[in-house]
């Protein structure tokens, strides 16, 4: 592996870190080209679902490239923390705005679209606020706990569940596949965010794993926005016929 990382990068090597974040931006700008490629085969209805597939891939690749850049020759970073929020800010509403539009037929409201996205801000900016060391991370992680835990529900027990119920067939599935995204992908998040402020924390054995945090965080994108996306997709293709 190292000698992989010797032949491209010429500066004498890459770490796993600048690895994860190079093959990152790679796949994202792949899977951005592949949805944005199949929009003309989808009934109108579809083709904002897939072009917003598109939009989360593609934005999160172009942080890559710029968070990749943040690192030195010498392995010293700079600001990755704040372009990946600006990423997240970004990429998250739009994953709220595919549930709605997948349960928007079966009677989902701009309400319950404001409640999702609310939420994610909420759970987004506390977590900035814990990992930029503005805050106490271990508290305003469980802040960002709590409204995280909120989203889950509303897409698993409130109106959501409800609506994709009595849409049935593959809007149903897809929405069932989508909160398996939520509870189980997005689960990767506070863990890497634990490794990487666990240093004077309750949890400062999460410093011990062997895991950098970017490393946990993009594992964590490549899985839930590509994944994510991916569900949009076929069922999008299911219903095209
Ligand atoms: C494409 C980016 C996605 C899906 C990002 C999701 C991010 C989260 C679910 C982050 C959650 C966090 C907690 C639940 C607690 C600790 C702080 C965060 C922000 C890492």
């Amino acid at each position: 592996m190292t000698n992989l990382f010797y032949i491209i990068n010429d500066h004498g090597g890459m770490s796993l870190e600048e690895f994860t974040f190079f093959i990152g931006t790679m796949a994202l700008m792949g899977a951005s080209a592949f949805f944005f490629l199949s929009l003309s085969q989808f009934d109108k209805k579809w083709r904002n679902s897939v072009l917003i597939s598109g939009l989360i891939t593609f934005i999160a690749a172009v942080h890559y490239y710029y968070m990749r850049g943040e690192l030195g020759p010498d392995g010293s970073a700079g600001d990755i923390t704040s372009i990946r929020y600006i990423d997240w800010i970004l990429t998250v509403p739009l994953m709220c705005v595919e549930f709605y539009l997948l349960l928007k037929v079966a009677g989902a409201t701009t309400k319950h679209l404001r409640d999702l996205i609310v939420l994610s801000l909420i759970m987004l900016i506390t977590g900035y606020v814990g990992e930029a060391g503005m805050g106490n991370a271990a508290l305003y992680g469980f802040f960002s706990g709590v409204a995280y835990f909120a989203i889950v529900y509303m897409i698993k027990f409130g109106d959501l569940a409800k609506l994709a119920k009595s849409a049935g067939g593959s809007v149903e599935k897809a929405h069932n596949t989508l909160f398996w995204f939520v509870l189980v992908g997005w689960a990767i998040y506070p863990l890497g965010y634990m490794i990487g402020t666990a240093d004077g924390q309750w949890y400062s054995f999460m410093a011990n794993v062997g895991l950098d945090m970017n490393v946990v965080y993009n594992i964590g994108d490549a899985i839930n926005k590509i994944g994510f996306g991916l569900v949009v997709y076929a069922a999008a293709v299911k219903e095209t016929k």
